[in-house]
């Protein structure tokens, strides 16, 4: 904050100094008795000579960005998927249009501002006006534009507007501070349904299971009655109002898991067992020219799911699912071979700042064949598998509080 207020008043203060210092040029031509507006003949061919210096500058910068940046594959990194190939071919013509309009308008402007500068009884031709010249510059531009404009549009729902249908995987990439979770729809092709009050320690994802409901019905059950004993306890005046709007909110999220329950009495919540969960630090693996359909949420701030190499990115929004399809051409294999770089990585950003350990938010993507990700996706477990292991070892009072409410054997797959 003290930085831009000091770097505005320094803007501030250049402003009105440079003012100061015209005043005073203006001053000292009156002293001189010369008319400051009179433009002299060496101050017109300095400008002339400035201009073609202009052209010249100008072509020297579209160069250097062109061997540098165009040439020198300093863009993003060669497309490996469908959609990529197209977004790069859009940028290809529209890079070659605009460089010829550039190249072919710049030397006329300039070269025309140098030939024809004021000269001491030269005189201005006066040419009004020309309805076919006008129509040319109006016309031919707004059909490139249109032009370039409609190919892009078609690109775009091509890339976003379309629904994948057929034979998809669909998967959840799940952000928070600072990692990212991803979640494979499993068996049934469905990801199974979540909800935020529903997030612990053993489900970060908020995943709704019967054995979800039960566990984190007594885990607010328990915390409330916490509350409600201090609240009992006679607290003190500065506890109050912190404990009572504790209340309220554990209130609130057990009105939203009996909800949730009675929802599940009339149709289990089953879609998420066959669910494969890879916690952050694993790996995302994709099956080569299979489509992909990733829906991505945030449990915290707005993130954005960034995979360069497949022309991915899209923001995660803490309340809403965005979606985003591709189709992966190129195996992690055959990528280190044609860079011929072995330790390279397909990756998985986060590229919106969204704090302290933004810079960190990646996870590894391996594109494979179909056979390779068979075998891969054999060995994760389920979400089934996960959840009935680890509520059992690391919280048995909580499970046999509750085993006698739920006799009944909660379906499995
Ligand atoms: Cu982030």
């Amino acid at each position: 904050m003290i930085v831009t207020i000091l770097f505005s008043l320094v803007i501030l203060l250049t402003l009105i100094s440079v003012g100061k210092l015209l005043s005073i040029g203006e001053l000292i031509n009156r002293v001189r008795n010369r008319e400051s507006y009179k433009i002299t003949e060496s101050e017109n061919n300095w400008n002339a000579l400035l201009a073609l210096f202009m052209l010249f500058f100008g072509y020297l910068i579209y160069f250097y960005f062109h061997f540098e940046y165009v040439e020198g594959g300093k863009l993003l990194p060669g497309a490996a998927s469908v959609h990529g190939e197209a977004i790069d071919k859009l940028q290809t013509v529209s890079f070659v249009i605009i460089s010829i309009a550039y190249l072919l308008v710049q030397p006329i402007l300039w070269f025309f501002a140098f030939k024809y500068r004021y000269k001491e009884g030269n005189k201005a031709y006066h040419y009004a006006h020309n309805n076919k010249l006008e129509m040319v510059w109006t016309v031919i531009p707004a059909i490139v534009f249109c032009g370039l404009i409609f190919y892009g549009l078609k690109i775009w729902n091509d890339t976003l507007g379309k629904e994948i249908e057929g034979d998809k995987l669909t998967v959840e990439l799940y952000a928070k501070q600072f990692d990212w979770t991803a979640r494979y729809a499993g068996k049934d092709k469905e990801l199974g349904d979540a909800n935020y009050t529903m997030i612990n320690d053993l489900n970060s994802l908020g995943i709704i299971t019967s054995e979800t409901l039960e566990v984190q019905f007594e885990n607010i059950n328990t915390k409330r009655n916490e509350v409600l004993a201090k609240l009992n306890n006679f607290p003190i005046k500065s506890e109050l109002a912190e404990l009572k709007k504790e209340l309220t909110q554990y209130n609130h999220q057990l009105q939203m898991i009996n909800g949730l329950i009675k929802k599940n009495e009339e149709a289990k919540f089953i879609k998420a067992y066959d669910d494969i969960v890879i916690a952050p630090g694993g790996e995302i693996h994709f099956p080569v020219g299979k489509p992909i359909e990733l829906k991505m949420r945030s449990q915290d701030v707005i993130h954005s799911a960034y995979m360069p190499h497949f022309r991915v990115h899209m923001y995660c929004v803490p309340g809403m699912t965005t979606t985003f399809g591709f189709i992966p051409t190129i195996t992690s294999a055959e990528m280190k071979e044609k860079l011929n770089n072995p330790a390279f990585d397909y990756v998985l950003y986060c590229n919106n700042i969204c704090g302290a350990a933004h810079f960190n938010m990646q996870m590894k993507i391996v594109i494979e064949t179909e056979e390779e990700y068979e075998r891969w996706l054999k060995k994760q477990p389920t979400f089934a598998d996960s959840f009935n292991t680890k509520p059992a070892e690391e919280a048995p009072a909580a499970t046999d509080s509750t085993s006698t409410t739920t006799s009944e054997p909660v379906a499995k797959l």
